[in-house]
Order: C-alpha cells, then sequence, then structure tokens
C-alpha cells in the first residue's frame, strides 16, 4: 500500500536504492518526547523518504557559494531563495554564482539517484555540500530541505556545521494542497504570497483560490466590469446603537495582480489553481448580472455566511457568461485545474422557475439533480476543449458523477471513495479535519472559528489515502489539502493563526512516507520551525503548547476551601513547563512544573512553555486564582443547552479589522449553561452581554431556529435554576438596540441559595432581530 499517485516501475527502481539506504528510525506515537538524537534522523519538516547518516561535518562560513548550472534560471531562483531565507533566519550571506564551483553545489542531472517526479538526493560530506535532482521541482524541493539544514536550531547566529549526511526524497502524493477562501475575506496580495514562500518551504505545491463566492467576486474581468465593481463589495449589517457603521468591506485583483502571483508562484513550484463557484454561492454575480440568475432580480451582494439561494439560469445567456469568464481564466491561470465548485447548490430556485423546468423537460432530465450534473459537465467540456480538466466539490456527484470530473471530497471520504472507484481522480479535504478554519482548542484565547476542535495531533494523524480503496483505486487519489474558508478569519492575522503551524503537520501527511511518520518526532522537530517562524515576521499559533491549568475538583472546590491544587498541562503534552508565583514572567530559569501545585487563594500563576534548549514554544498564560475568577465562567467555558450545540465562535461584527472579543454561540438557540454554578453566599449575576448581527444563511435549517417568548418590546435575559425546565431565578430587560453599545453588562439578584446548580440563561429577544450572545457570566457574592 502506500502507492500514492506513483508507478509501480519507479517504486521498484527506487526499491533497489532504499537497499543501501539506512530507515529512518521512527519511534512509535506515544512513546517518550524525545527528539531524534543527533545522527539518526534529519530535523526536517516534512520528514524525507530515506536518511542515512555520514562520516564528520561540512561548516559552511559567510560568503559560502551556491554554484548553480550555468544559464538555468530556475535553479538559479532556488539558490537565491535559499540564499535569502538563511540571511533572514540566521544573518549568514550565502552568495550565488552561475556555474563553477561552491561549497553548495546544485545540478539537474538525468542520472541523478531519485527517479521518482519532484524528488531530489541531497549530500552532505566534509568537502562539501550537492543537490542533484532530475527535474526543477525536486531540485527547489533539494534546497527547501537545505535551508532547514543550514538553519538547524533556528535560532543561532553566523556560520553553520551541518553532520555529513545523504537523503533521498520524494513526495507521496502529487497534490499537495492548501485552499484560501478569498471571497468572504479578501487577502491581501502580500499575504498570499507569504502563504505561496512558506507553501513552498514545506513542498506544498497546490493554492486553491476560492475566488468567488455570494459575499464577493475578487477576479477582475475585463469582459463583466462590473463583476468587481459591484460584485467585489458588500455592505457590512449592523445592529444599531451608538456605534458607527462599518464602512463597506471588500477588494479584488487586477489581472496584473494575477499575473504576478501566477509568476511568484510557479518559481516556487506552486500551482494556483482558481476556483470560481457555480451554479451556486453565485450571488455577487447576480449583484452585478442580474440576467445570470433565474428571478433576474438584482439582490445585494451577501452579508450572510452560510447558505444563500442565488443559482446561476441554465439558458444559453449563462452559459455564453460563465465560458467568457473562463476564458479569461483560463489565460490569467495556467493550471491545467480549473475548480467549478459546485458545492451548496440549494435547488430551489430551478425547482420553482418555469423556465428551468421547461427546459429540464426539453433535456430529458429527471430531477434537479441531474441538471446540475449536466451543467456541470456542460462547462468541464468547455475547459476539456480548451486542454484544462475540471474539478468540483463532491455534490457535483449528486446527480451522477460528470465524466469529466475530478472530484474534491469534503463532506466526509465517501465521495471520494465513490468516484475513485469509478475511475476518477479525486483529492481529499475532508470537514472537519482539514478544514483549518476548525478551531485548534477549546482556550479561552483562541479566536473565532468553527467549533470543531481539530488539533496539531489530528491533522498530524490524518491519513489522505482511504483504508478502503484498493491499489488499483488508489491510483486515483491525487493527494489532498487543507482548505482555510474565511467566514471568521477576517485579517491576515487570523489566516496565519489559523495556518501555521498546522501546515507542518498537513505537510507531513501529504509529503513523507506514511512509515516515517512519527507524532512525538514531529514534535521535536518543530520548535526549530518555530523559531523561524518568528525570524521570518509568521505569527504562528501556539494552542497546542500553550499552558492549560486545570484546578482540581473544580473552581468550586477551591472557593469552598480557600486554597487549591492546580495541574499545568498543555495539548500536546510536549516542551518544559516553567512557572512563577509572583506575578513575573516565567523564563527558562523559572521553576519547572513538576507536579499538581498547592496554592492558597489569592494566588497569581504564570506559566510558559520551552523547548530543552530553552526556546519558548508557547507564550506565558496567566491564571488568577481569586474568588471573583473562580465565578466566572468565560463564552467558551459555558456549555449548550439540552440537544443544543456551540457551532461556532464569532467576533462581534463579521468584517472586524481587529482581533476583539469572540462568543461560542449556537445559531438555533440562544441558549448557554452555567453548568455547577456553587451559589454559596451568591447575590447577584452579572452577564457580559453582546449584540451582533444575526447574518447567517440557514437555507432549509432556518426552521428549526428557536424562539423564546418575550414579555418586554427588546426581550429578556431569563435565568433558570437547576436546568432549562427550572424554576425562573431572574429576568433583565434587554436595552433599545437604539441606545445600548453592542456590548452592555446585565446585572440581576438571584435569590439566596446554596450548593450547586446548573443556571440555564436564555435570550428571548425576537429571532428576526439581532443574534445576542454571552461573554461571560460571573456570579457576585458577599464579601
Ligand atoms: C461549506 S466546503 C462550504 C463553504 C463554507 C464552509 C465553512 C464547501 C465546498 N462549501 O462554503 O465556507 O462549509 O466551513
Amino acid at each position: 500500500m502506500g502507492m500514492g499517485p506513483m508507478g509501480v516501475a519507479m517504486r521498484t527502481v527506487l526499491g533497489a536504492l532504499a537497499m543501501t539506504m539506512v530507515v529512518v528510525a521512527s519511534a512509535a506515537a506515544g512513546s517518550d518526547p524525545v527528539s531524534s538524537p543527533p545522527g539518526t534522523a534529519p530535523a526536517l519538516i516534512p520528514m524525507p523518504a530515506e536518511f542515512q547518516p555520514g562520516q564528520g561535518t561540512f561548516t559552511l562560513d559567510a560568503g559560502a557559494g551556491i554554484a548553480v548550472p550555468a544559464g538555468d534560471a530556475q535553479a538559479r531562483q532556488a539558490a537565491t531563495l535559499l540564499a535569502g531565507m538563511v540571511s533572514r533566519v540566521r544573518g549568514l550571506t550565502l552568495d550565488v554564482r552561475d556555474g563553477g564551483g561552491g561549497a553548495i553545489t546544485l545540478a539537474l542531472d538525468a542520472a541523478a539517484p531519485v527517479a521518482q517526479v519532484e524528488g531530489y538526493a541531497l549530500a552532505v560530506t566534509p568537502q562539501g555540500i550537492r543537490v542533484t535532482a532530475r527535474d526543477e521541482a525536486g531540485l527547489f524541493y533539494g534546497v527547501m530541505s537545505l535551508a532547514q539544514l543550514l538553519t538547524p536550531e533556528g535560532e543561532g547566529r553566523g556560520p553553520v556545521t551541518v553532520p555529513a549526511q545523504e537523503i533521498r526524497d520524494w513526495p507521496r502524493f502529487s497534490w499537495r494542497g492548501l485552499m484560501l477562501d478569498v471571497a468572504r475575506h479578501f487577502q491581501p496580495l502580500d499575504s498570499v504570497k507569504a502563504l505561496v514562500d512558506q507553501m513552498a518551504a514545506h513542498k506544498l505545491n497546490r493554492l486553491h483560490l476560492h475566488l468567488t463566492d455570494d459575499q464577493g467576486w475578487r477576479l477582475e474581468i475585463k469582459h463583466y466590469p462590473d463583476l468587481t465593481k459591484v460584485g467585489a463589495w458588500r455592505t457590512p449589517p449592523t445592529v444599531g446603537g451608538p456605534d458607527a457603521p462599518s464602512p463597506r468591506y471588500g477588494g479584488f485583483y487586477t489581472q496584473d495582480q494575477i499575473r504576478d502571483l501566477v509568476v511568484y508562484a510557479a518559481a516556487r513550484h506552486v500551482t494556483i489553481v482558481p476556483e470560481i463557484d457555480m451554479p451556486g454561492h453565485g450571488q455577487a454575480v447576480m449583484a452585478a448580472y442580474p440576467k445570470i440568475g433565474i428571478t433576474g432580480a438584482r439582490p445585494p451582494v451577501a452579508v450572510d455566511w452560510g447558505v444563500n439561494p442565488y443559482l446561476f439560469n441554465v439558458d444559453e445567456a449563462s452559459f455564453t457568461f460563465i465560458q467568457t469568464v473562463l476564458d479569461e481564466v483560463m489565460a490569467l491561470f495556467p493550471s491545467t485545474y480549473i475548480h467549478i465548485g459546485g458545492d451548496e447548490a440549494l435547488k430551489d430556485e430551478w425547482k420553482s422557475s418555469p423556465r428551468v423546468q421547461a427546459r429540464m423537460r426539453a433535456l430529458g432530465l429527471k430531477d434537479e439533480n441531474a441538471l446540475q450534473t449536466w451543467f456541470i459537465e456542460r462547462v468541464g467540456q468547455y475547459l476539456a476543449a480548451h486542454g484544462r480538466r475540471m474539478i468540483g466539490w463532491d455534490e457535483i456527484l449528486e446527480g451522477g458523477i460528470p465524466p469529466t470530473a475530478t472530484i474534491m471530497s469534503w463532506r466526509g471520504t465517501k465521495g471520494a471513495v465513490d468516484a475513485a472507484r469509478m475511475n476518477h481522480d479525486v483529492i481529499l479535504s475532508p470537514a472537519p479535519t482539514l478544514y483549518l478554519d476548525s478551531l485548534q482548542s477549546r482556550r479561552n484565547d483562541e479566536p473565532s472559528g468553527r467549533l470543531a476542535i481539530v488539533t496539531l495531533a489530528d491533522i498530524y494523524a490524518y491519513d489522505a489515502l482511504p483504508a478502503e480503496l484498493d491499489a488499483e483505486q488508489a491510483r486515483h487519489v491525487l493527494g489532498g489539502q487543507g482548505n482555510l474558508w474565511t467566514e471568521y478569519m477576517m485579517t491576515p492575522w487570523h489566516v496565519t493563526h489559523a495556518i501555521y503551524p498546522r501546515i507542518d503537520a498537513l505537510a507531513e501527511g501529504l509529503w513523507s512516507p506514511k512509515d516515517r511518520r512519527d507524532w512525538r518526532g514531529f514534535l521535536g522537530r518543530l520548535p526549530a520551525q518555530l523559531a523561524r517562524y518568528r525570524h521570518l515576521g509568521v505569527d504562528a499559533a501556539d494552542s497546542a503548547f500553550a499552558v492549560d491549568f486545570t484546578v482540581e475538583g473544580g473552581p468550586n472546590a477551591a472557593l469552598a476551601a480557600g486554597a487549591a491544587t492546580v495541574a499545568l498541562s498543555n495539548q500536546a503534552g510536549f516542551g518544559a513547563i516553567r512557572y512563577t508565583t509572583d506575578g513575573s514572567a516565567p523564563t527558562p530559569a523559572s521553576a519547572r512544573y513538576e507536579a499538581p501545585l498547592r496554592l492558597t487563594l489569592p494566588a497569581i500563576l504564570n506559566a510558559a512553555v520551552f523547548s530543552d534548549a530553552g526556546q519558548m514554544l508557547a507564550a506565558p498564560r496567566r491564571y488568577d486564582l481569586i474568588a471573583e475568577a473562580l465565578r466566572t465562567r468565560q463564552s467558551g467555558e459555558l456549555a449548550a443547552c439540552p440537544e443544543g450545540e456551540m457551532g461556532l465562535r464569532i467576533p462581534l461584527t463579521p468584517d472586524a479589522t481587529t482581533r476583539g472579543p469572540v462568543f461560542n454561540v449556537n445559531l438555533f438557540d440562544a441558549c448557554w449553561v452555567y453548568p455547577k454554578a456553587r451559589l454559596n453566599g451568591v447575590t447577584a449575576l452579572t452577564v457580559r452581554a453582546a449584540r451582533l448581527p444575526r447574518n447567517y444563511g440557514l437555507a432549509h435549517d432556518a426552521v428549526k431556529v428557536r424562539s423564546h417568548p418575550a414579555t418586554t418590546p427588546n426581550g429578556e435575559l431569563v435565568v433558570r435554576m437547576d436546568g432549562c425546565d427550572g424554576p425562573v431565578a431572574a429576568t433583565v430587560p434587554l436595552p433599545s438596540p437604539a441606545k445600548a453599545p453592542v456590548q452592555f453588562p446585565l446585572t440581576t439578584p438571584l435569590p439566596v441559595a446554596t450548593g450547586e446548580h446548573d443556571l440555564c440563561l436564555t435570550y428571548t429577544a425576537s429571532i428576526h432581530g439581532p443574534l445576542y450572545a454571552i461573554g461571560s457570566v460571573s456570579l457576585q457574592a458577599e464579601p
């Protein structure tokens, strides 16, 4: 197994070579948290296929040369990138030379030892460093590996000594993708380029740009200027109050910018795969050109996240539009694959249109799903006639598989398995595991996102080859892709936080042989990468390493005893936790956490996580062991009401331009539970309330939104004791949206009680108005 996209013949050739190579030591998952000892495995991410330690070392001094084949522009570019990375991370200057000799030699060689496409060999001997490959991509990836070998501990400066070794490496999958949704929140070109840089450094090779959606069209199309003049801009929803309305939101890429991006990415062996979504997710198109829609009416560019009803028409005018757009798309993007979306196309408009129904009957199609297949296949044929191939999301299978389609599978893996069995190529990007808009921890300091938790370890454990496929079917698995949808990723900071370092886990899963993957070893290789990120200005998330504080017996036990036993841990179970209790910031010299700490209230704990070498892996986190904090629950610490689910962690405004407060919500029920509230001595309760736009396209699920009857004009916050069917303990009217700011406190006395009670908090405001949320709930006690 583990065929990936490679041919059997190549495997056999390499099989012979592999006999002479030492297989990289791979400790079983869950073994001791040690990085691979020097000399047994290279500190590379992704882990290379084969590795053999050598005798001695080679030292690279400032000014050392990188010799590239004379006249080989691509190799020269790779060498220049290498010099740039080493200079930025290590402050070591290297000198790129055309032809001749150098400490580092790059050579394209038809007889290079690694025959696989995109493969390379990298040899370090006491005489120098040599990278050879049979193709330019392979040479490039050898150079990217070398960039890591020359910045080994991430932190060091100046000349670098590299142990002698030989690496032979090639990818497991040919499609190693990342999708960036630039439609929901526009991403500046420089951010996209920075992502391309990092993709290349991780040996990822497909950047799928989701360029169009209901909420914005982001690509200049010369023939249809209104697509960007109108379709690239939306007016954010407001919820009243004294806060000023936000400005229009939007942006788009000009064709010149796209050409520049395509060239930039190609130099890094990244292909930009454009997606033009159809026949659903088309509201921005209809805002610009209503005739392309079904009703002919002009909607605004959407501000509602989710599924909106607007569908493309199926008449000739619609196909003329699509083909003209695709002509310009094909002229801009050399990618063989063009993505045409196909997801979440709610069929209501097609069902209720007599013209669409007439066309469907004339075509002899039995239902709207068959019409979708016909529609998609017609577009696929157009692309095929121009030498391109169509990719669609797995919904395009619903009416029968369009013959020319490659399937990108997001609703689990079934679509991929079905398509591969029907001899169609597939790419695996299942939600939630490869959905990078999923939050990466339950920590209170996590920003907005979707509430499935996808940890670094979850992504690392994911295998893109469905086990149910046999070897022949497995050949149709081109690879996998992480998808970053940006409804709740408003700024480049959010995007960066969601991608790094989960991109490292993704890259190893898509590049490295399955049997070379090793979670603990990966963690050992990560600190160097985190240090590189810091030097390169990439603000990676530290969610996997940040300290979590757990009070034994829960906060109530601490409140009752006036003292607490606090355990410190982190998600990955990696690194040394160091702490202080005097309010100061922990350093590598601070006390190392060994066992739970016994502390008397009030106390303040600060804790950070360091690597063995003293590198900070997670910034300090603070825990206040004081009564007020122990009686407070942040939004993420509240539970959903019975049968409900917190699906989203959302910001105050949908297009926030900075990082702000976030709120866990269940869109279907404005109801939260403060579990086991300890009411001894408690006299009042304060909710940090917030009023948010209710900008969600719930489609047929809209009927499931639960309404709680109100008794005053703006609705109330109702607090019940002992669960949501319990007696009402307090009712607080909500302030008028016209007068109150979007965040406001609500305080109410509570009846005298003792012991632990589940407090159920609901808002009774109309479900047709703003969405009310809870930032935190605190109990106030008599001093
Ligand atoms: C579903 S995945 C979508 C996107 C959303 C995403 C949110 C897919 C093909 N469609 O429109 O952004 O969920 O996670």
